[in-house]
């Protein structure tokens, strides 16, 4: 028989406080001297654009000029293809009620969706979103993204999983970390350049990550790119990010936000 879990004395817990509030204080000045050395980096917005404000984003990928988009929650899941100025559904494939959709990524003429716990990749066709195939894996998924040659996959850890996009077969993986500090809660992934960005689950932060070493190359910090007043959900963060490697124009939105911005990187 397990024995009782001992009461915690107050003093025992203002000494948890005490702790916790020292990192807190500790991670403040390690934020600001990354804005100090220009490893944080700012952004300006250069458009604004419709988007359903009933969708809850969990990928994102641009695509000659659409975009399509992974939906979540269970029984309201989707992929869907859209018009990027007017926001315009074109496509949709809705995913059976039990799966929650998830991360997204175009590998040649198929797109592959994550689903967050039910351990199933599915594959659709680009142009039809007809349901072509399915992956089976560990874990739960997050994010996804393609760098040419392998997928990669977060799934709300510090690590990006590199898989086979044929077999989806793990390749490798790697922790990221930011100056020897893990980073944690990655969630929807881009590549862009030959990095991986990331953004981070519950702050309007993007990570960019070297993606042989796992080292954090700097973050974007997007604080204030969506007044929250409008949407007062916990649900409603930054989760989205899609590159036009021809153009370089980037584009990042959240779950249930009403508008998609297409962004730039500034200093
Ligand atoms: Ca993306």
């Amino acid at each position: 028989m397990p024995s009782p879990t001992p009461a915690r004395s107050p003093a025992f817990q203002g000494l948890i406080l005490l702790v916790l509030a020292l990192f807190g204080v500790g991670g403040y000045f390690g934020w600001r001297k990354w804005r100090e050395t220009g490893w944080m980096q700012g952004y300006r917005v250069v458009r604004e654009f419709p988007h359903d404000p009933s969708a809850y984003t969990q990928g994102l990928v641009f695509d000659q000029g659409l975009l399509h988009e992974s939906t979540g929650q269970r029984g309201s899941s989707k992929v869907r293809t859209l018009e990027l100025e007017s926001g315009v559904e074109l496509r949709a494939t809705h995913l059976p009620p039990m799966y929650f959709g998830e991360g997204l990524a175009l590998v040649g003429e198929r797109l592959i969706q994550l689903t967050w716990q039910e351990g199933v990749a599915r594959v659709y066709d680009r142009a039809t979103l007809k349901p072509l195939d399915e992956f089976r894996y560990e874990g739960e998924g997050w994010g996804l993204a393609f760098d040419g040659t392998h997928l990669v996959m977060s799934d709300g850890s510090d690590q990006l999983i590199f898989r086979d996009p044929q077999s989806f077969k793990e390749v490798r993986r790697v922790r990221v970390t930011a100056q020897g500090t893990p980073v944690r809660m990655l969630n929807e992934l881009e590549v862009i350049d030959g990095e991986v960005w990331a953004n981070i689950w519950k702050r309007e932060l993007l990570v960019r990550i070297d993606p042989q070493t796992g080292e954090a190359l700097g973050f974007v910090d997007l604080a204030g790119i969506f007044d929250h007043r409008s949407i007062p959900s916990d649900d409603a963060v930054l989760n989205g990010i899609a590159h036009d490697p021809a153009s370089g124009r980037l584009f990042v939105t959240g779950k249930l936000w009403p508008k998609l911005f297409e962004i730039e990187v500034v200093k």
